[in-house]
């Protein structure tokens, strides 16, 4: 007898906004089973017909073997609360799902940790790979060889050129541009529309065209 068809367990959604309802909408397309999500508002309507399972709490009423948990809490900026729920969770054995629109086009060589999620008509490039509980958010251009560090967040219409760093942490704004070979260090923010041609040192924030640093310190606390 061979291995019994791997059913995809059911998830639950942590976050009830509106990087919840994205990732809830790619889920039913995906076909998976959503118990429903969880939020410390727990008088939230349902998200295309999804209800609320009330605040995290719930979440301890399901086995961690028997139901993957989906992070809903996105982030514009650095996001220590998106990370401090993925830990939080993993610590207590839960698995976050990989969560991948099935219009995305991802080469088959591509590297994806636990949590990532990639959104509608994103593109990943063979080489690269994607760090736990990372944003591919919609319409993503990763090209080849870069690489996408745990917690880090590329916004909509972000492009990145080949052999490109993002460390952890970090947020590229919608549309930023980033040309070949270049590293964001740890916890930096790259401002919507930036065009960024020169390294970017941990924990500040650049803007512009071409970018230059805006903020010497993020705020990682
Ligand atoms: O930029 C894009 C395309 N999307 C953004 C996304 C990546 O990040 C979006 O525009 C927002 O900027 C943001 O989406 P998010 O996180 O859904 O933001 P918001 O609509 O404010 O919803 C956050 C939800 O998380 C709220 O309902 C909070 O109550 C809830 N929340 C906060 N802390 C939490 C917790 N939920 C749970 N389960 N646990 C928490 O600890």
């Amino acid at each position: 007898m061979g291995e019994p068809y791997h059913i995809k367990p059911p998830v639950i959604v942590i976050g009830g906004g509106g990087h919840a309802k994205v990732l809830i909408s790619t889920l039913i397309l995906l076909g998976r089973k959503v118990l429903g999500f969880v939020d410390p508002k727990t008088s939230l309507p349902p998200i295309l017909g999804i209800s609320t399972l009330g605040d995290d709490q719930a979440i301890s009423l399901h086995d961690p073997d028997k139901v993957h948990l989906v992070n809903g809490v996105g982030t514009t900026g650095i996001s220590v609360l998106r990370r401090q729920i993925y830990q939080k969770f993993r610590k207590t054995y839960y698995n976050f799902e990989t969560v991948i629109h099935p219009s995305a086009i991802i080469a088959l060589d591509v590297e994806i940790a636990d949590g990532v999620q990639i959104m509608a008509g994103a593109i990943v490039q063979p080489g690269s790979r994607l760090g736990a509980n990372a944003i591919i958010n919609t319409g993503v251009r990763v090209d080849h060889d870069c690489s996408i560090e745990a917690h880090a967040h590329l916004a909509p219409g972000v492009t990145l050129s080949g052999g490109v760093l993002i460390a952890e942490g970090s947020f590229v704004g919608t549309g930023a541009s980033i040309i070949h070979g270049i590293s964001v260090g740890p916890n930096s923010i790259v401002g919507a529309g930036a065009v960024v041609i020169r390294n970017v040192p941990a924990g500040v924030t650049v803007a512009g065209v071409p970018a230059r640093v805006m903020a010497a310190k993020n705020k990682t606390k």
